[in-house]
């Protein structure tokens, strides 16, 4: 049964990646940093009824030592970085720990694999937020990057360390240039969540609008279950590489909440409102990925339409806010 260590595992991404995992007869171990609340273990482990299956070990990305004490005792084949300070608006208030976290802490998982067992595979969350200004109108692995956040700094890092272990010391370290993905486990902060989180509200009486930021942005949303296949196929091949993993389809927020609003029958433009208070110091503006390495390495292909994913979504908001209000 091989072994495979996932930090970040009480993310979204971790839960529908220990599923997967564990789907496939792994022994799923999952970093966690200690916290003072109760549930370490997390709501989206519950959700996905995994929680009783992952073994948890505590430690943290900006601990080496701890890193290391996990790699010898864990000793796993695979190893899943997806731990970060992942949400791009906080970035610019906390850059110092999204660089320390984001950008060193994935470099503390590789040279603690390097340490103890450099036949380690390793994954690496890269992001689409890497290509930031975009220089190219669709963005394959050969378009330059220009980051525009501090978050989108501390990936770039994160990510061309993974490819320098790789080329320095012939680990099998992968990086993975995932486009944004979504799910009904996606933190509220994200605007995919916000937006079907609202929709779900006022359609129960709860709220009459929603505040967002920049509507005229556009993303590539594809659906985490999806991305996660993504991940482990990658850690399967002879060779290890870099992949971007995106629908190929761009769509902007505005039209996200026409999509989201209308699968309840409500018509967006009565309902959201745009606060300055949410727009970034810096954008970026359009992302479109092309996943045809993936498709052909790989093959892999995005599965969940947006309107799928958006109607998954806020049925499942819908379930949570009536019984939370008991309706
Ligand atoms: P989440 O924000 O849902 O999860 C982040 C995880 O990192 C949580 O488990 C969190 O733990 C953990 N974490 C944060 N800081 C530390 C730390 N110092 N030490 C240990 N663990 C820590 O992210 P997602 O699941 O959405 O994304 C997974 C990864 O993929 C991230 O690296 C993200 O940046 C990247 N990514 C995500 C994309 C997306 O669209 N979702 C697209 C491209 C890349 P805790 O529960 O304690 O907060
Ligand atoms: P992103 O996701 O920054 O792409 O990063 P997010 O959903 O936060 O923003 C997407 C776009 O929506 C615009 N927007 C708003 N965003 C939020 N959060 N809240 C709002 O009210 C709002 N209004 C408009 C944003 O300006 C932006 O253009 C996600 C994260 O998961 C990263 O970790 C990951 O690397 C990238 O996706 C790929």
């Amino acid at each position: 049964m091989p072994t495979a260590l996932i930090t970040g595992i009480t993310g979204q991404d971790g839960a529908y990646l220990s599923q997967l995992l564990l789907s496939k007869g792994y022994r799923v171990v999952g970093l966690v940093r200690r916290s003072a609340s109760a549930d370490v273990i997390g709501a989206r482990l519950h959700w996905l009824n995994v929680a009783n299956r992952v073994e948890l070990v505590d430690g943290n990305l900006t601990d080496l030592s701890s890193l290391i004490r996990i790699m010898e005792t864990v000793k796993p084949d695979e190893v899943y970085n997806l731990a970060a300070q992942s949400f791009v608006a906080a970035s610019w208030q906390q850059p110092l720990l999204t660089g320390n976290v984001t950008g060193l802490g994935a470099a503390n998982v590789l040279e603690a694999a390097r340490i103890v067992n450099p036949a380690v595979r390793f994954y690496q969350a890269s992001s689409s937020e890497m290509f930031g200004l975009i220089q190219e109108n669709i963005q394959s692995e050969k378009t330059p990057f220009y980051p525009r956040s501090p978050y989108a700094v501390a990936k770039l890092y994160a990510h061309w360390m993974t490819v320098n272990y790789r080329e320095s010391f012939g680990m099998h370290a992968s990086s993975g240039i995932l486009f944004n993905h979504e799910s009904p486990l996606r933190g509220i902060e994200f605007v995919t969540r916000k937006v079907t989180d609202g929709v779900a509200r006022i359609k129960l009486g709860l709220a009459n609008e929603l505040a967002l930021g920049n509507l005229d942005a556009t993303r590539d949303w594809g659906h985490a279950r999806d991305y996660v296949e993504a991940m482990w196929l990658m850690l399967q091949q002879d060779k290890p590489d870099d992949y971007v993993v995106a629908t190929g389809r761009t769509t902007s927020i505005r039209d996200l909440c026409r999509i989201a609003f209308s699968h309840v029958g409500l018509d967006y433009e009565a309902h959201v409102r745009v606060d300055p208070a949410f727009f970034r110091p810096a954008e970026v503006e359009v992302l479109l990925g092309d996943a045809s390495k993936a498709k052909k390495a790989l093959g892999w292909e995005a599965k969940t339409s947006l309107e799928d994913m958006v109607s998954e979504m806020v049925d499942a908001d819908l379930v949570r806010h009536r019984a939370k209000a008991g309706l």
